[in-house]
């Protein structure tokens, strides 16, 4: 049946692809072009040597590209979360040429379009959609065994410097995304120079920071995690390790007397967290999060690691666990006995971040529509809030003071482009906490992030995923103390017309502060092979202040500033 379905979509699509799926196909060398990560073979699944639908070299290529662009919002298994599921009973229901439509001009719902802004070409996207008809790789697992092999301690603690060696100024250092050339640049906030460009993992995510400032933990796709030791004369990787072969976050343990003692990393494949010593990477312990739904108590078999944050007011890592909707409370103060606290929460939990008082953790459960708070002192579930909007998504949030309604979290939304101003203070504003007290417009939908600063007037929108290039290029801006108004202005500053950038569609992402809070930092994100920047806006006159362009910076997209980072300012 299975085989008929496929030759007949073949026929209706016309197309003649040349034959045979068999035997172990190497996941990462199958194109030249294609950045290989190495780590994975693979059994093409469920298909004989007749089957007509693509070649093993196109499955691996294919495959290559699914969990470089695809599973983190698909799942590795193809599930769903915060993009549809793609299993072969719907995507065989739809059909070839819809899925090229969609993968080519993406949904307004913040689908990517993956044709139209040239990441992928028509025959990429042509082979996509006839890899979606087959049945997804399962990979393979990643215990202890594979972590402590890759754990590489480059340079022990005894041999690093007992003091700061070089004069940086670290607290305003911001630690650079080049996601597709799989290295972090270090630039320093005050002259605007690159310090270093390290390598790292392959597509790296995010940089988080030690409680003491000293240490830089980054977090690749491939599971790789990379320290940084910020004290050397050059800022240099000083041990890594790899947690996993999908990855997107890292943390580290904040709680008074545990400052830079652990370090958490959370792996979508397998679906696991590693705790380990915060001054080698040592792995010293994984959890897995496979298990039963939180509402209907079903087994599921990919529950990814999403947001980590470490508690600021108890040992605690608090981790989200996407497909269960569950959050673990993580009490590392007995790895040995390790006790874990699981709150039933809502499904898809994915990013977030703490309010201004760093007490109350408010996380998306974006394709819930959702926002869950957790009241991190007491260790509990406080609310679960609709936003109003299609697929909320803070990045970690932004918190400002609103003039009616007090202390509020902010959300933007991947599907829409509302943002949700949630009230946050249950002792002085008790009638607006946990609600949304009010709803902004910004630029247009596929915002990712919003950004304040507690100096700031000034509350800003990117718009990354916009199919339309001049809002995609532009971040929209808030002035707070209007904000009582009945229909507050959003002003648009034009940052790829600013930085002069003319090829390929820059999207304007994730603003961050420098340490004093008084100018902030937006990537012009392009396509590899094209000119990329980093625009700095002065935040008191919403003017240009910089531009940073250099031949390195190569798809810059997430900017991590030391300070901000390692004190939960945001
Ligand atoms: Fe991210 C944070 C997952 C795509 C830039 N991203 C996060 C977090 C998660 C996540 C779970 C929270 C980590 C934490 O706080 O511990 N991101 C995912 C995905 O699953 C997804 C949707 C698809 C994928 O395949 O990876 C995805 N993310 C992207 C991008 O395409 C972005 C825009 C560019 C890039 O560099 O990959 C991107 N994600 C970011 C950034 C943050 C982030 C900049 C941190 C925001 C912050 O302010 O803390």
């Amino acid at each position: 049946m299975r085989t008929e379905s496929i030759r007949n979509f073949l026929r209706v699509a016309g197309l003649t692809v040349p034959l045979v799926l068999s035997g172990a196909v190497a996941f990462a060398q199958s194109s030249a072009n294609i950045p290989t990560p190495g780590q994975l073979q693979i059994e093409v699944p469920g298909y004989g040597a007749n089957d007509p639908i693509m070649t093993a070299e196109e499955y691996g290529v294919a495959n290559q590209i699914y969990f470089e662009r695809c599973a983190g919002c698909h799942g590795v298994l193809r599930k769903g979360a915060t993009g549809r599921a793609l299993t072969t009973d719907i995507t065989r229901d739809n059909g070839h040429e819809y899925m090229v439509d969609f993968i080519t001009y993406g949904s307004p719902a913040g689908m990517p379009n993956w044709g139209t802004s040239g990441d992928l070409s028509e025959d990429q996207i042509d082979m996509m959609a006839r890899y979606l008809l087959v049945e997804p790789a399962t990979p393979p697992e990643w215990g202890m065994a594979q972590t402590r092999e890759s754990w590489d301690l480059r340079i022990a603690p005894k041999d690093r410097p007992t003091s700061k060696m070089n004069d940086i100024d670290i607290d305003n250092i911001f630690s650079v995304t080049l996601r597709d050339s799989g290295q972090v640049a270090l630039i320093d906030g005050g002259t605007y120079e690159i310090i270093s460009i390290l390598d790292t993992g392959y597509a790296v995510h995010i940089t988080r920071v030690s409680a003491s400032g000293r240490y830089l933990f980054v977090i690749a796709r491939d599971g790789k995690v990379d320290m940084i030791d910020m004290w050397m004369k050059t800022p240099t990787i000083v041990a890594s390790v790899k947690v996993g072969i999908e990855a997107r976050s890292v943390e580290t343990s904040k709680y008074a007397g545990y400052e830079d003692k652990y370090a958490i990393a959370g792996s979508y494949w397998p679906p696991q967290f590693t705790i380990m010593d915060g001054d080698t990477l040592e792995p010293l312990k994984i959890v897995s999060t496979r298990g039963m739904t939180y509402d209907d108590q079903e087994y599921h078999p990919e529950p990814r690691v999403a947001a980590i944050v470490a508690s600021h007011f108890r040992p605690e890592f608090i981790v989200n666990v996407k497909e269960t909707g569950r959050i673990l409370l993580v009490d590392y103060s007995d790895i040995k006995n390790l006790n874990i606290t699981s709150i039933e929460a809502e499904r898809f939990l994915h990013d977030g971040g703490f309010d201004s008082t760093n007490r109350y953790f408010l996380t998306a459960a974006n394709a819930r529509g959702k926002v869950v708070v957790i009241d991190t002192k007491e260790g509990k579930l406080v609310d679960i809030t609709e936003t109003g909007g299609i697929t909320p998504h803070p990045g970690r949030g932004a918190n400002i003071n609103h003039p009616v309604y007090g202390p509020v979290w902010i959300t933007s939304h991947l599907g829409d482009d509302s943002l949700a101003l949630i009230g946050t203070d249950p002792e002085g504003h008790p009638d607006n906490a946990w609600k949304v007290v009010q709803t902004l417009y910004g630029l247009g939908g596929g915002s990712l992030f919003v950004k304040t600063h507690p100096t700031s007037n000034h509350l800003y929108v990117d718009a990354v995923l916009n199919p339309d290039p001049e809002i995609s290029g532009s971040v929209g801006v808030f002035k707070i103390d209007e904000l009582g108004q009945e229909e507050p202005e959003v002003i648009m500053l034009p940052l790829v017309e600013w930085a002069g950038i003319t090829e390929g569609q820059p999207r304007a992402l994730q603003g961050e502060y420098n340490k004093a809070g008084d100018e902030v930092w937006f990537s012009l994100w392009n396509g590899k092979d094209q000119e990329s920047a980093i625009v700095v806006v002065d935040d008191r006159t919403l003017e240009l202040k910089y531009v940073i362009k250099d031949k390195r910076l190569i798809t810059p997209t997430g900017k991590f500033n030391v300070y901000n980072t390692r004190a939960d300012i945001y």
